[in-house]
């Protein structure tokens, strides 16, 4: 009999990895995988019931707000309410950072950036979509609401990330800054159990996701790693392959596995590309770098950039080392 371990055992079991642990990370990271299981349920009958569609709101990002967004949106931020580890929750929903008034609540020592749905233009053509979350130890006093000082940490300070992709089978995949480990749901059993342990990306892949609708508009750094890869590709019987879903979580968590590269980069008219540093790049490069993998912004280390705003957008090239490198070397030339 293979013994199943589930999230919550695994959790558990780890937070020995902090000798001082108290446990509220655990619980935290208990919270987000309850609400993700509801969030995973409406997914799967999205299609079911009148959830689909579209609210009438726009979000700050100017982008439709579906249904199943803002019901995302609602869903994790009151589990992390509910939670009692959390203080505070920034959201791409949410223009501002929600900040938790409860007494028990401005006491809890994390804040969550998340994006609670990303991918959402792909949820009515039934494409697989995510959510990404980014945990960071306060800055401010406990016992007070939390200040946007703790919302504008760089990535580098982050105690937690993680994502979840609701795919042909839905996945929380998360890292404490001790490695990567996946766990896929169980709906039989409604439990997240180890499915992908100590998870690493290979150095090298033949797998470029990036958008080459826009490849007019691109830097001509981007433009000749895309010729680079198609170069490689001329009379091989092993060309790169060019994979892009349209939903980050879903092409990175296919790199991260088999190896690849995702790119968004600046383009005309988007300087700075169209990804949010806080709650959607910084998790992702935590998630990569701890797998062993890459994140820049094509010069920089994504977890090294200071936020400056909530909502800031940064160009990134994300995934196997070897590929980011080298179109970081033809970006350089064309500085
Ligand atoms: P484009 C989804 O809206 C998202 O934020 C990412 O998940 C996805 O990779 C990207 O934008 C798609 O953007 O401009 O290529 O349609």
């Amino acid at each position: 009999m293979i013994s199943v371990q589930t999230l919550d055992e695994f959790i558990i079991r780890r937070q020995t990895d902090f000798p001082y642990a108290t446990g509220e990370l655990s619980r935290l990271l208990r919270n987000i995988a309850l609400a993700s299981k509801i969030v995973n349920r409406e997914v799967n009958k999205a299609g079911l019931v009148d959830v689909l569609g579209i609210t009438g709101y726009t979000n700050v990002q100017g982008e439709e707000v579906k249904k199943l967004d803002l019901l995302a949106n609602k869903t994790f931020i009151a589990s992390l309410e509910l939670g009692g580890q959390c203080c505070g929750v920034a959201s791409e929903e949410n223009e501002e950072f929600v900040a938790f008034e409860a007494e028990s609540s401005k006491q809890g020592k994390y804040i969550v950036a998340i994006d609670p749905l990303d991918g959402s233009s792909n949820i009515d053509v039934n494409v697989s979509v995510g959510t990404i979350f980014s945990i960071y130890r306060r800055v401010s006093p406990l016992g007070e609401t939390c200040t946007s000082e703790d919302f504008l940490q760089k990535g580098i300070e982050q105690a937690g990330a993680g994502y979840v992709i609701y795919g042909s089978s839905t996945m929380l995949v998360y890292t404490t800054g001790h490695g990567v480990n996946g766990f896929t749901l169980d709906p039989s059993i409604g439990e997240f159990c180890l499915s992908h342990p100590d998870m690493t990306t290979p150095k090298d892949g033949k797998t470029y996701s990036v958008n080459t609708g826009n490849f007019y508009n691109f830097p001509k750094g981007v433009k000749d790693y895309i010729s680079y890869c198609k170069e490689l590709g001329k009379g091989s019987d092993s060309p790169y392959s060019a994979r892009y879903i349209g939903s980050m979580v879903a092409d990175i968590h296919r790199n991260l596995l088999t190896g690849g590269i995702y790119i968004y980069p600046s383009l005309d008219g988007y300087p700075d590309g169209k990804l949010r540093l806080v709650y959607e790049c910084n998790p992702m490069a935590f998630i990569i770098e701890q797998a062993g993998g890459t994140a820049t912004d094509g010069f920089r280390r994504i977890l090294d950039i200071a936020p400056q705003e909530l909502h800031q957008r940064t160009p990134i090239f994300i995934g196997s080392s070897e590929m980011v490198l080298k179109a970081q070397e033809l970006l350089d030339k064309n500085k």
